[in-house]
Order: C-alpha cells, then sequence, then structure tokens
C-alpha cells in the first residue's frame, strides 16, 4: 500500500441541498437567491436546480447508493427555504421531516451524518433586504440552525456552520459569479463579516439544542496560491486569514484593515463581534481543488468593478496561466497544494482537520458496454483522487491530524453558474431520465475504503 488510514478516519462523499434536491416548489419551500439567480439568466443554458438530482424523491435510492459505497459518512446540507420559508413565521415541519428522515436513514445504515447547515442557498426573502450585507441575516441563519439542532440533536455526528463562506461574500457580493451577483466590489467585506459573525452565532445555537456530542465546524476553501510574494500574502489575508482569524484567534489581521485602507471602513464590526464569532470548534474542514498562481496587478485597490480575471476581493491582484494539466474546470491539478496548505493550515491554527470536498469535473461520457450494461470510465478523476489521498496521507505522517476525507461529488449536479455542464460525480447522471449510473471511480473509491488505503 502507498497509503493507508486508520480505522477512525472517515471516508466520504459530500452533496448540496440545491445542487441535488429539485423539488423546488414542493411541501411549502420558499425560494433561494439561487432561484432567483438562475431563473434570471445567470447560468449556463440556463440552467436551474428547480429538479437537479431529484434528490428530494429520489433520496432513498442516493442512501443505497452510498451503502453500496460503504461510506463511513455523508456530507450533505440543509436547505433554509425548506425549514425557514416564512419570513418571521414557524419552522416548516416538512422540512425538517425530510432531513431527518435522511439522517436517520443515513444511521440505519451505519453512515455518519454531516450537516452543512449554509451550503448558499439563502432564502430570497432575506436576499431582499440585503442578503449577507444586512447584519439580521447573521442572526436569521443562526436561528435556523437552533431549529435543525433542536430536531435532528446528537443524531448527526458533524454540524458544520457555513460551506466556502469566501464564495458566498466575495463571488457573490464582490463579484458576479454567485447569486446574487451584486459586483459591488469592497462592498463583499461586510458580507464576509456577517458570515463570520453567523458562524459564532450558529455554533452557539447549535451547541444550546444539541448539546456537546455532536463535532462542530465550518468549512473553508482556503486559498493556496503561488508566486509573487506581495501577492500571496495579500490575498492569504484577504482570502483565508479574514475567516481563520476572527474564527479561530478572535481578532480581524491588522495587515487586513490596512491593505484595505480608503476602500473600506470595517465599521460594521460591532462591540463585542469578536467575542462572538470566535467559539470553541472541534474540526476545520478543508475544500481544495487547486492552486492558483498570481501576481501584483498594478491596477488600484478596488475599482468598483472587479472583473472574473482579478480575484476577487483583491482587485490590486492578478490570477495568473497556471501550469496543466487541468481539469474540465479549467483548474489546475496539484496534489502537493494540498499537501503544503495541510501542513501550513496546522502549524498555523492546531486544529484537526477534514478534507471536506477534493474532486474533479471531467468529461464524462456514458457508454453500454457489449453486454447491455452502462459505465464511465473515468481514469483521470481515479487518478486525481489517488494522488490527493496520498497527498492527505504524507500530511498525516507529517503529525498533521487529519480526520477525514469527502470526495466532490456522489452525484453529478448543478454547477452554480455552470449549471449541468460539468460534471464531478462519482455518480453519473442522466439528467433526462433522472438514471444513476456508479462510474470506474465509484468502484475504485469503494476498493479504497474496503483496504483502508491505496
Ligand atoms: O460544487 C461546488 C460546491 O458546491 C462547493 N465547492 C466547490 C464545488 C465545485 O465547484
Amino acid at each position: 500500500m502507498t497509503a493507508s488510514f486508520p480505522d477512525d478516519f472517515l471516508f466520504g462523499t459530500a452533496t448540496a441541498s440545491y445542487q441535488i434536491e429539485g423539488a423546488a416548489n414542493e411541501d411549502g419551500r420558499c425560494p433561494s437567491i439561487w432561484d432567483t439567480f438562475s431563473h434570471t439568466g445567470h447560468t449556463l443554458g440556463g440552467d436551474t436546480g428547480d429538479v437537479a438530482c431529484d434528490s428530494y424523491h429520489r433520496w432513498e435510492e442516493d442512501l443505497d447508493l452510498l451503502a453500496d459505497l460503504g461510506v463511513d459518512a455523508y456530507r450533505f446540507s440543509v436547505a433554509m427555504p425548506r425549514v425557514m420559508p416564512v419570513e418571521g413565521g414557524a419552522p416548516n415541519p416538512k422540512g425538517l421531516d425530510f432531513y431527518e428522515r435522511i439522517v436517520d436513514g443515513l444511521l440505519a445504515r451505519g453512515i455518519k451524518p454531516i450537516v452543512t447547515l449554509y451550503h448558499w442557498d439563502l432564502p430570497q426573502y432575506l436576499g431582499d433586504q440585503g442578503g449577507w450585507l444586512n447584519r439580521d441575516t447573521a442572526y436569521r441563519v443562526a436561528e435556523y440552525a437552533g431549529v435543525v439542532a433542536h430536531r435532528l440533536g446528537d443524531r448527526v455526528h458533524t454540524y458544520t456552520t457555513l460551506n466556502e463562506p469566501w464564495c458566498s461574500s466575495y463571488l457573490s457580493y464582490g463579484g458576479t459569479e454567485h447569486a446574487p451577483g451584486l459586483g459591488g466590489g469592497p462592498k463583499a467585506f461586510a458580507a464576509v463579516h456577517h458570515l463570520n459573525l453567523a458562524h459564532g452565532l450558529m455554533t452557539q445555537a447549535i451547541r444550546g439544542e444539541a448539546g456537546d456530542g455532536p463535532e462542530l465546524s465550518v468549512t473553508l476553501n482556503l486559498q493556496m496560491n503561488r508566486g509573487d510574494a506581495d501577492a500571496v500574502h495579500r490575498l492569504d489575508l484577504i482570502a483565508n486569514r479574514a475567516f481563520l482569524d476572527p474564527m479561530l484567534r478572535g481578532y480581524y489581521p491588522e495587515e487586513l484593515f490596512a491593505v484595505t485602507r480608503g476602500i473600506c471602513d470595517w465599521s460594521f464590526v460591532q462591540d463585542g463581534d469578536l467575542e462572538q464569532i470566535h467559539q470553541p470548534i472541534d474540526v476545520l474542514g478543508i475544500n481544495y481543488y487547486s492552486t492558483n498562481r498570481v501576481a501584483m496587478s498594478g491596477r488600484p485597490q478596488f475599482p468598483q468593478s472587479a472583473t472574473a480575471s482579478t480575484a476577487p476581493g483583491a482587485s490590486d491582484v492578478d490570477w495568473l496561466p497556471t501550469e496543466g494539466p487541468h481539469t474540465d474546470m479549467g483548474w489546475n491539478i496539484d496534489p502537493d497544494g494540498l499537501h503544503d496548505l495541510l501542513v501550513r493550515t496546522y502549524d498555523q491554527y492546531r486544529l484537526p482537520m477534514v478534507v471536506t470536498e477534493n474532486g474533479m469535473a471531467c468529461r464524462d461520457e456514458l457508454v453500454v458496454e457489449a453486454d447491455g450494461t452502462k459505465a464511465v470510465h473515468d481514469a483521470e478523476r481515479i487518478e486525481y483522487v489517488r494522488r490527493h489521498l496520498e497527498a492527505v496521507s504524507r500530511a498525516m505522517t507529517e503529525g498533521v491530524p487529519m480526520r477525514g476525507y469527502f470526495v466532490w461529488s456522489l452525484l453529478d449536479n448543478f454547477e452554480w453558474a455552470f449549471g449541468y455542464a460539468k460534471r464531478f460525480g462519482i455518480v453519473y447522471m442522466d439528467y433526462e431520465t433522472l438514471e444513476r449510473t456508479p462510474k470506474d471511480s465509484f468502484r475504485w473509491y469503494r476498493g479504497v475504503i474496503a483496504n483502508r488505503g491505496l
């Protein structure tokens, strides 16, 4: 074996509500900012999450796939629009029932539920009041977290407050790539802070309702940047430390204020906020796909119109072309980057970690074999996952406490602004028939899990 993992290491796969559930108008669910965004021409081909993988109806089939795969844990997200569909109203029992069925269905199959509470599908009624630019959103989302924790309690192994707040702030309010696509440049810093505040309030609400049994965590897509040292440092402050430091150390770095002077006065940070944000958590989730090559651009920090070619949140930095090979997303393949990121993050923050997402978009093709069975031969994805698991194992050998690894994703699904054009699943989705076909990577990963190693 080139890498082996302990028995308590969690092998799993991950998904998110809006990306797989569909059933957008059922059982009382209200629209989210992603329904609005996708229905107003902001996604490739006008794709929406209306049907997606229809997991809202086919959840048992999906849980059976997980059981067949032999995973230790499954990471999925709860949709606030299902649970709190009416502004100021009572929780929706049908929404809570749905997630309870999933949790109980997982437990019945011997699979640990890992619940993400916010994976970007903010109710539109909160979006209408400014979304994450509005401080009140943090309090509403924390209330919802408490409602979910009250119902699901300690049946959940780990509650994750937020998924990738970098995306739900910079890409969503600074840039235009993600809902609501505000394109407000430095306005995104208010969203950053309110997401941080939500994280702190959510952890307290979850602990209050679910007790000390479940683990608490947050998932960050920390950047691993290479290239010009000034640019790397600038992005470390804006993309990484703007979240890590308040959550895990209780402060914003002074240098972050310095590099944003003149464009953001941070007056939205109120007395006592940092104490609220800085709450004990058990494990840090890391989503990792690729690395960036960066350089200072010579442009001023934050012209109002940041473009996709600039680093969101830092318009004075350019993202340069990276060395190949690249995935179908155009992202470079750099497993050493994962190793280096895990080692660096542990050196600085000393928390156990779990890779909550890692995987590859490929141009998968469904083929019909001579015997009539359907298959997808995704050797590239197998190689990608194998090399990244080796990188995790290397970090562990060097003393980094890694608790698990989750492939993104169980199913091909709605890839946000790219709609259904990008396939990350280890199970192929036929979007016409909604038939699920396990790919070669599914069978390969099953072997890895069974052998506890490569
Ligand atoms: O599909 C997304 C997921 O929702 C968040 N992390 C990155 C994935 C691939 O882009």
